[in-house]
């Protein structure tokens, strides 16, 4: 599992508008849109729901500590799509008595295994892997509408079969995506594809690459594609931290690759929790 840390959480808050442009040319959607889109809602319908919420953040110091600049981070994402947001002043507990005193209607929360949002009033809880997953692959079927017709029955490669890559398979199949996937691990990879009719394993990257033009990238193994194994179709959603291009592949793929250490995904997390 990925820990993110100070150096890729700090300059979050001001780029969030370039992120904007950056999804917006990539899928036709902002943050705000990708992450609407994501809980089932227009744009305008989450602006109208966002109205008038309170969130708060709230740093925890168990296990690792706390990261400098990751509660910070959630806070601007959250202001940024429209809420009213916070970072507590104390941590852990008294943080939580906080959010409560303040009367926070949403509270965001991470540790070193979880980081969850909860509805303090319907006592909804949301998950950031599981919500993470869906938004990406919300991202690419919103990449491949502006490129052709959707995913609905074009090939799809999910690389990495760790909590964000295995939700994300069977949502893409849910979308209708002819998924094929890939872990380093083989018998994980084995494990999964016998548990999940109708999805297929690759053993070899690059030839899996060649002929598949949407890549879901959700592995923390940097260098894993090269500019070779990016194609003129190639559209890439990538959650997985650090992501797996070379300097290379970069280039090629210019503005067809999606990804963000934080954003969507928090953005995400907001609209299902309200
Ligand atoms: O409050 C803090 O500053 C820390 N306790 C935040 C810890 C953040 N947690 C992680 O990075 C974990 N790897 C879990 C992240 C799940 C997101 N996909």
């Amino acid at each position: 599992m990925t820990r993110l840390y100070y150096e890729v959480v700090k300059d979050i808050p001001s780029y969030l508008d370039e992120l904007d442009v950056s999804y917006l040319a990539a899928t036709g959607h902002d943050l705000l849109g990708l992450a609407a889109r994501t809980a089932g809602i227009s744009r305008d319908e989450a602006v109208t729901r966002m109205r008038n919420i309170t969130a708060a953040v709230v740093p925890v110091t168990s296990g690792k500590g706390v990261i400098p600049g990751f509660s910070k981070a959630v806070e601007s994402i959250l202001n940024h799509i429209g809420l009213t947001a916070f970072v507590t002043g104390k941590p852990d507990i008294a943080g939580i008595g906080e959010a409560f005193r303040k009367e926070a209607q949403i509270m965001f929360s991470a540790d070193d295994q979880k980081f969850l949002a909860f509805n303090l009033h319907s006592r909804k809880v949301v998950d950031n892997y599981q919500v993470t997953a869906s938004v990406f692959a919300q991202a690419m079927a919103a990449a491949a509408e502006m490129e052709s017709g959707g995913l609905a029955g074009a090939r799809v490669l999910v690389i990495g079969l760790g909590p964000v890559g295995s939700y994300a398979a069977l949502e893409l199949k849910r979308i209708g995506a002819l998924v094929s996937v890939f872990d380093i691990d083989g018998l994980k990879t084995k494990s999964f594809v016998d548990s999940n009719d109708g999805i297929q394993a690759v053993s070899d990257l690059r030839l899996a690459a060649g002929e598949i033009s949407y890549i879901y990238d959700a592995t923390p193994a940097p260098e894993i594609i090269d500019d070779e194994m990016i194609q003129s179709s190639s559209v890439i959603s990538c959650p997985g931290v650090p992501h797996g291009l070379t300097a290379a592949a970069l280039v090629k793929i210019g503005p067809r690759f999606m990804h963000d250490v934080l954003p969507l995904g928090v953005a995400a997390m907001a609209l299902q929790c309200i």
